[in-house]
């Protein structure tokens, strides 16, 4: 990663655009000078205090010092609040490079925090996750990484395979002594520990990946069901168009929407049937396209018309996915019994007109995805954390199996090898032994200011 922290970095820190306030933000070692300049200040700045102040010659703007290392780089940085306007912030920017900045680049903020220990890895990807967020709970999930759940669940872990490994060396080193600095019981029974307490994290893992990730839902069904009115019912907005026209809909239509805490990307599609025309044609290749991607699809009917062949074959095409049957239409004189679907139980009954069972699918949604219990957020939502506790994991399960083995000297050093590996993939996640190329392309992610 080729950053450096000789620098003193700035950049704008709110979005771009117009707002109340906008904020510059320098750090570095000379952030403190920076301020100085664009001030026009002599006397110390009092640290951690809002001082009103006129910069850049432009605007009255309030200035926070922060002193390292009691900052968030680490480092000393300097916070200038302004009017949002771009032209104001542009202009103190402009002044803080004329000062001796330089423009930061994408995450160099966090990165610096990162490189500095001000946190560890999980935390800046938290910091990600958490400007990302769509939902309060995606919010809370990256709130909580950000505190630390992962960082301390992963340091207990660590610290157990620390004093394990530590035994068993002196154990290997000292052969001759006749003494087992640890017992093989001991050894079996941290080890059983172990796997209990990754098993525990990784249980959390899928719910904590559909919430960090999200879903993608897409609507299915013949024409004219009324996907389009259930798409915008859910949606909240009448993003797609509504006709009693069948064909209707010719594109995929999608709209980001919060589902009961899961951010969810719901996809409109064309109605399944033998196309009438070729812009018809494409929309439902789309359509199947769509699906083919779903991590759920809602099969729609309508409840006010006999099920056509074109129903019976989207129902028999989507068989063995995971999907949910939404029978629309019900504010409707029923002309069918909901007994003809076969498993009911796949079944929701809604009406997109009146909204009502919305509620219930929209639960119902969740629970097909395995994604309730929304109370309590996942320590671990990351699938590059997640692919290395399960690493950890099968290492600890080859050292349990050699642990078990009655061929003493021999197996520890087996066991060994085992607990380093487990312990590498735990410092991978921290961030500790990470490959450069892996920390670059995280804090690519990140926008410019943060
Ligand atoms: N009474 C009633 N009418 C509905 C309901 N849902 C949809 N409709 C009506 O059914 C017709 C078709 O609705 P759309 O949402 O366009 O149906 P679609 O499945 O998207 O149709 P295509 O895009 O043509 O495949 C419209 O006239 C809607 O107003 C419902 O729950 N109750
Ligand atoms: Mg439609």
């Amino acid at each position: 990663v080729s950053f450096s922290t000789l620098d003193t970095i700035a950049a704008i820190a709110t979005p771009a655009g117009r707002g109340g306030i906008g904020v510059v933000r320098v750090s570095g070692p000379d952030a403190v000078a920076v301020a100085r300049v664009l001030t026009g200040r002599t006397t110390p700045f009092e640290v951690r205090r809002a001082t009103l102040a006129r910069v850049a010659g432009t605007d009255s703007a309030i200035v926070t010092v922060f002193e390292a290392p009691a900052s968030y780089t680490g480092e000393d940085v300097v916070e200038i609040s302004a009017h949002g306007s771009p032209v104001v912030l542009r202009a103190i920017l402009v002044a803080a490079v004329a000062a001796g900045a330089r423009l930061a680049r994408p995450g160099e903020f966090t990165f610096r925090a990162f490189l500095n220990g001000r946190i560890d890895l999980p935390q800046a990807e938290a910091v990600a996750d958490l400007v990302d967020a769509v939902t309060p709970l995606q919010a809370r999930t990256a709130s909580d990484q950000l505190d630390g759940t992962l960082t301390r669940a992963i340091a207990s872990i660590d610290a157990q395979l620390f004093d394990l490994i530590a035994k068993l060396e002196a154990s290997v080193d000292f052969p001759d002594e006749g003494y087992h600095f640890v017992q093989p019981e001991e050894i079996a029974r941290a080890l059983d520990d172990l796997l209990g307490r990754t098993g525990a994290l990784l249980a959390q893992s899928r719910r904590g990946r559909l919430i960090r990730e999200g879903l993608r839902v897409v609507i299915v069904g013949r024409p004219n069901v009324g996907k389009s009115s259930l798409f915008n019912a859910l949606a909240g907005a009448a993003r797609a168009i509504v006709t009693e026209v069948p064909g209707t809909t010719r594109d995929l239509v999608t709209e980001v929407v919060d589902v009961d805490g899961l951010r969810t990307t719901l996809v409109d599609t064309a109605g399944l049937r033998d196309a009438r025309d070729r812009v018809e044609a494409e929309g439902v290749s789309r359509a199947r396209g769509a699906r083919a991607a779903a991590d759920l699809v809602l099969v729609v009917v309508d409840r006010s018309q006999a099920l056509e062949a074109d129903d019976r074959a989207v129902l028999a095409e989507t068989r063995q996915e995971r999907r949910l049957v939404v029978v629309n239409k019900i504010d409707l004189p029923g002309a069918w019994p909901l007994e003809s679907l076969g498993d009911r139980g796949e079944c929701v009954a809604v009406s997109a007109v009146t909204s009502e069972g919305l509620e219930e699918l929209r639960q119902r949604v969740c629970r097909a995805l395995d994604a309730e219990g929304l109370e309590d957020p996942p320590a671990i939502t990351n699938v590059r954390h997640i692919a290395l506790v399960e690493q950890a994991r099968e290492a600890l399960t080859r050292a349990r199996l050699a642990a078990g083995t009655p061929d003493g000297a021999l197996s520890e050093e087996f066991v060994l090898a085992d607990l380093q590996d487990a312990r590498e993939a735990l410092e991978e996640v921290t961030g500790r032994r990470t490959p450069d190329d892996v920390i670059a392309h995280i804090f690519e992610r990140f926008c410019i200011g943060k």
